[in-house]
């Protein structure tokens, strides 16, 4: 390649090898023009709200869905064989958490082209903060493809606001810290360390909320699950590419390889798909309509990088993203919590050096982890926490100051006890800030307390009443941390990719 070429070229033919191994080969060996022909014209996921029930996506995932269910049990695209892949090997309350879903929905997504010829099809998604409810194209009975027996959060079923509402988007959005929005840092896909919000509370609470198989790692053969994902997808994609916070640049986290799990549309395995090139892959093979949750938070100031290439090296490159541990300030024994009740535990706060610094998503923060003593085997119910609330119950509204967060649970120790890592899932912690609290009793003019009353609220999801009891809870723990960020980056606002 000449040096004079322009660097729009120069980075398309880079991006040949990363598209290769991404799925997306090139349709023609007709040189750049074609191929930035072909990603900027990549398929876009659309969000199934804005669609009428006969839409042609529709139509065809439903298709694909019942091709995959046709294909013989050898064969790894099929139905079954997808959703073991999960059962295997999926990442949950782990920093692969994003990434490896995010492979898993490209890959699927391929397929899905493949087996009904439509080369120009993407994956909708289920924006279940603007729909409440299992979209009407995956009810009825089963002579529809989309439909699964045997789910509880069916209509008029609704998700509540604390798990899916633009309050608790805007706090996720809001989030500077990779490590937070992502979930713990984990040095292999399991175990399951500590859950941040965007994995503990909207996609924890949707898969306990549709219940049936949605609740287990076969959650795959519902296919409202690869809805659901797109939509953490869509949510994460949101949050780097159009808000300009930074993956984390730890080799840790970018190395690792997801090799050796995924098959692709001729359903060969797939080698060599780290996690820092899938950083790229919203960039080259799929992009989102504009079907916006953001456009009712108002804090939150979307712009869309103009420039490809910068944007591209952003996503790249990362960041350098600190969370660091600077104390455990307090810790409480073990306590259980009633399902449809409510227990407090009392941490005291008289350890943290300035309680007057902390601040919600600023450089030093105070986060509850909430440490389960295991994880329920259903996820029928969730928990709501409170600060400073003694006479809390189900019935507490969520808009006032000392709600703090919600959390749901999703996990399934079949699948973890057979890789050998059962036990370990037990000690994943939800975190939880209480930062916005801390704050929110300074602006009150309130002297700052020197104990921290937690209330944790169990409230059955709604649909099916819960089976679960009871939650043991082995543990509180406030940690101080000072959390270190690359400033968002600053971008200009400019067209859609
Ligand atoms: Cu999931």
């Amino acid at each position: 390649m000449m040096l004079t070429e322009p660097a729009s070229r120069r980075h398309v033919l880079q991006s040949i090898g990363s598209l290769a191994l991404l799925g997306a080969a090139p349709l023609t060996l007709g040189g750049c023009e074609s191929l930035l022909e072909q990603i900027r014209n990549r398929p876009v996921r659309r969000s199934l709200r804005t669609m009428p029930a006969n839409d042609q996506v529709i139509q065809t995932y439903r298709a694909a869905v019942a091709a995959m269910k046709a294909l013989p049990a050898s064969d790894r695209r099929s139905w079954n064989a997808q959703a073991q892949i999960h059962f295997d090997h999926c990442p949950h309350g782990n920093w692969f958490f994003l990434p490896w879903h995010r492979a898993y929905l490209l890959y699927f997504e391929q397929i899905c082209r493949e087996l009904t010829g439509e080369r120009s099809f993407a994956l909708p998604y289920w924006n279940w903060t603007c729909q409440r409810q299992i979209p009407a194209p995956f009810l009825g009975d089963a002579s529809n493809a989309l439909f699964v027996s045997g789910r509880s959060g069916v209509p008029p079923a609704a998700l509540p606001d604390e798990v899916v509402g633009t309050a608790l988007m805007a706090t996720i959005l809001g989030e500077p810290n990779f490590n937070l929005f992502a979930s713990d840092p984990a040095p292999t896909l399991r175990p399951s360390v500590g859950y941040g919000t965007l994995e503990a509370t909207p996609h924890n609470s949707l898969h306990g909320f549709v219940g049936g198989v949605m609740g287990s790692f076969q959650s795959p053969r519902d296919p409202v699950f690869w809805m659901h994902h797109n939509m953490i997808e869509r949510i994460w994609w949101e949050w780097n590419g159009v808000l300009g916070n930074a993956n984390t640049n730890d080799t840790a986290w970018t190395q690792m390889s997801l090799g050796g799990m995924f098959c692709d549309r001729a359903g060969a395995v797939i080698d060599g798909v780290t996690v820092g090139l899938l950083n790229l892959a919203p960039l080259l093979s799929y992009r989102f309509d504009t079907d916006s949750f953001t456009s009712c938070i108002r804090d939150l100031r979307p712009h869309v990088i103009a420039d490809r290439e910068a944007l591209s090296r952003f996503l790249r490159e990362g960041g350098q993203v600190e969370l660091r541990r600077i104390d455990t300030v307090a810790s409480s024994g073990a306590f259980e919590v009633p399902v449809g009740r409510a227990a407090t535990a009392r941490l005291s706060v008289k350890n943290v050096p300035n309680l007057a610094a902390v601040t919600r998503q600023g450089p030093q923060r105070l986060l509850l982890r909430v440490v389960p003593a295991e994880q329920p085997a259903t996820g029928d119910f969730f928990v709501r926490v409170f600060v400073g609330m003694p006479e809390v119950g189900p019935d507490t509204p969520t808009d006032g100051p000392r709600y703090v967060g919600s959390f749901a649970f999703f996990n399934d120790p079949a699948a973890l006890g057979h890789h050998g890592h059962g036990g370990t899932a037990a000690n994943a912690a939800f975190v939880v800030d209480v930062g916005a609290a801390i704050e929110r009793l300074r602006a009150s003019g309130a002297a700052l307390p020197e104990t921290l009353d937690v209330q944790l609220v169990a409230v059955p999801m709604p649909g099916a009443p819960a089976r679960a009891r009871t939650l043991r809870v082995s543990g509180l723990e406030l940690r101080l941390a000072e959390s270190r960020t690359p400033a968002p980056r600053r971008m200009r606002e400019g067209e859609s990719q």
